[in-house]
């Protein structure tokens, strides 16, 4: 099995937990993507009804749209039922790394507004510790003097030999939210250490809009592996 096709195996599994009336936050990214579409392949076949959507960023609400899912937002909605999204890094406590895929402040919005939020990965996700893999922690900020918050931010984290680098396009233009803000990928070379206190200096930085680790949000998370599909509740 490919690595999409089991992204799609975790998003059919967690699609099975949507019903009809119910107010639903959808993901971005290329395994939350195969959640919107059979979202919308249920809805056209008459088996799941009066669904309303909450988009997670531009690209799912044109998918969405492409779909005949109708939307909405959370001034209408500031309370859903559900969340399906996927995540880049999920460790054991459930606490996620999100927004290499750049739609991490819709995300949060939208999934911290959930009475559930259903996590769906391939096995390729699982950490043992969020920023552990060397890859991107990714943190939105305002564009006004970028250099100084990224140099702000890996001051933060000097002792884990924290480097920040500003998200680019591939033209080498910034790369610029859905929101309009910029992105700093944090690197971390050893344990950033407790996540609650690393969450909150980022978020202390005058500059940060948001940052891409979710702790304590994801109440159930779906991992599809060689071996199966396994469905965790928090
Ligand atoms: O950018 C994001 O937050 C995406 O949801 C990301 O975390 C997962 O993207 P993927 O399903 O394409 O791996």
């Amino acid at each position: 099995l490919s690595q999409d096709e089991l992204k799609k195996i975790a998003a059919y599994k967690a699609v099975e937990f949507v019903e009809s009336g119910m107010v639903v936050g959808l993901g971005t990214g290329s395994t939350a993507k195969h959640a919107v579409a059979r979202i919308g392949e249920l809805l056209k076949l008459g088996k799941l009804k009066n669904i309303v959507g909450i988009p997670t960023s531009t690209i799912t609400h044109e998918q969405a749209v492409s779909l005949g899912i109708p939307l909405s937002d959370l001034n209408t909605h500031s309370i859903l039922d559900l969340a399906i999204d996927g995540a880049d890094e999920v460790d054991r406590e459930m606490n996620l790394v999100k927004g290499r895929g750049g739609s991490l402040l819709r995300e949060k919005m939208v999934e911290a507004a959930c009475k559930k939020f259903i996590v769906i990965v391939d096995e390729s996700k699982l950490v043992s510790h969020l920023g552990g893999s060397g890859l991107a922690m990714p943190v939105e900020i305002v564009p006004f003097c970028w250099e100084f918050t990224l140099k702000r931010l890996e001051m933060l984290f000097i002792e884990a030999g924290c480097v920040g680098k500003l998200r680019r396009t591939v033209g080498g233009e910034p790369y610029v939210t859905d929101n309009g803000n910029y992105i700093i990928d944090l690197y971390f070379k050893s344990d950033m250490g407790d996540l609650k206190a690393a969450s909150d200096a980022i978020l202390r930085l005058a500059g940060v809009v948001e940052h891409g680790m979710f702790l304590d949000m994801a109440t159930t998370v779906i991992v599809a592996g060689k071996l199966g599909v396994s469905v965790t509740n928090k």
